[in-house]
């Protein structure tokens, strides 16, 4: 078997406090329910020079769940009574391993007509190995430990909502360096400062659902394109646009749905970006077709457009009755066919958004090349649209 760093450590603190070798092995059954070889048991335990500091006559026993209680006779000021390391290392165990989980100190005083009196405790500890305990701020920082700082300086409250759509971006197909002129743009958009960001991942971020290999998430074969180059620049463009945002609102949430290249891996790059960024909301759930939200007076389902695109009004009324009926401006926001198309279906704003990504093989065939390759921004009052940003 493989002794671990933190048997021999065990060890030899074990023989430090002076126990034998077989002693040793018991102790060490008892905490980690393995049995030793008494011979590795020796060669760590030999020439580990025995504690006696302030120790006389220290009577131990360990205890069924791994605990040992020590008793022993300390002479120490009253001061150092209450110092539970103090204690811990009177009784010879080394207080960065061990955790006191009762001490006990019985004062008395010793002397004679000739001397001073000596404080004197008789003193009962039970101790338990040391766990390791992370607390919050450790698990925020382990959390946050690839995220790159952002500096928030004043962040900039506007009074209006701000949503981004971002449909079919097909990474793989569309390259992060033809987006840089549609970042700049987007940048320029948030320096306004809005109450709220809402990025919408509309589905097909990823052109392909596999690493290995690049198919559709029902296996049809695309053309071939490198998906972990697609994985990276999906990642920049993403964070790029959540961290503007985090620039300039004080909330930003991101609103994902699957879409039909990209169902699985979609899902799982949306859940790395929601560990990469705690203090967004994501709405990431697997196998979501459609979801809705709302802010102030404003709800927006999404769909990414390629299932029951005609019957998502209704949807939205039965599915989410609440937001439904709390909203003055209802719109649905769907993609897929990468051609912009707006209509009101019965005072239900049918968005049908467009995409930037370049023309792939497939629409050049098919002659499916002729829509304006863009991104959409809308801004929102409480309750209507003001504005449509055109990036492109
Ligand atoms: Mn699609």
């Amino acid at each position: 078997m493989q002794w671990k760093q933190e048997y021999i450590n065990t060890v030899k603190t074990l023989a430090k406090q002076g126990l034998s070798s077989s002693k040793i092995g018991e102790a060490m059954f008892e905490q980690y329910n393995i049995n030793f070889s008494g011979r590795t048991i020796r060669k760590y335990a030999q020439g580990v020079e025995k504690d006696t500091t302030n120790v006389r006559g220290v009577e131990l026993t360990i205890n069924q769940d791994g605990s040992q209680t020590s008793i022993t006779r300390i002479q120490m000021t009253s001061e150092q009574a209450k110092d539970p390391d103090f204690v811990l290392r009177a009784h010879g165990f080394d207080s960065y391993k061990w955790d006191i989980i009762s001490l006990k100190n019985n004062f008395w005083q010793m002397g004679s007509k000739d001397s001073d009196p000596v404080d004197l405790y008789q003193s009962k500890i039970t101790v338990k190995p040391r766990v390791v305990k992370l607390n919050v701020d450790d698990l925020i920082e382990t959390l946050n430990r690839n995220v790159k700082p952002i500096e928030v300086k004043n962040i900039q409250q506007g009074e209006t909502s701000l949503v981004i759509s971002l449909f079919d971006l097909h990474f793989g197909i569309t390259k992060l360096n033809m987006l840089k002129s549609h970042i700049n743009q987007i940048a320029n958009i948030l320096k306004k400062g809005y109450k709220r960001v809402e990025i919408i991942v509309g589905g097909d971020v990823l052109h392909s659902d596999f690493i290995t290999k690049t198919q559709t998430a029902s296996n049809t074969q695309l053309d071939h394109v490198k998906t972990i180059k697609a994985l990276n620049e999906a990642e920049s463009f993403i964070s790029t646009i959540i961290e503007m945002s985090l620039q300039y609102s004080p909330t930003v949430e991101v609103k994902a749905v699957s879409g039909n290249h990209d169902t699985d891996s979609q899902y799982l790059f949306i859940w790395g970006m929601s560990k990469k960024y705690p203090q967004v909301e994501f709405d990431n759930e697997l196998n979501t077709e459609r979801l809705a939200f709302s802010f102030d007076k404003v709800g927006i389902m999404v769909a990414h457009g390629n299932l029951a695109l005609k019957r998502l009004p209704m949807l939205f009324a039965n599915e989410y009755p609440d937001i439904w009926a709390h909203s003055r401006y209802r719109m649905v926001a769907s993609g897929h066919f990468h051609t912009e198309k707006k209509t009101d279906v019965d005072g239900v704003m049918m968005w049908q958004f467009g995409t930037a990504k370049p023309n792939d093989p497939y629409e050049k065939a098919n002659g499916y090349t002729m829509g304006r390759k863009h991104l959409q921004l809308l801004e929102f009052d409480k309750e209507r649209l003001l504005a449509t940003y055109e990036v492109e």
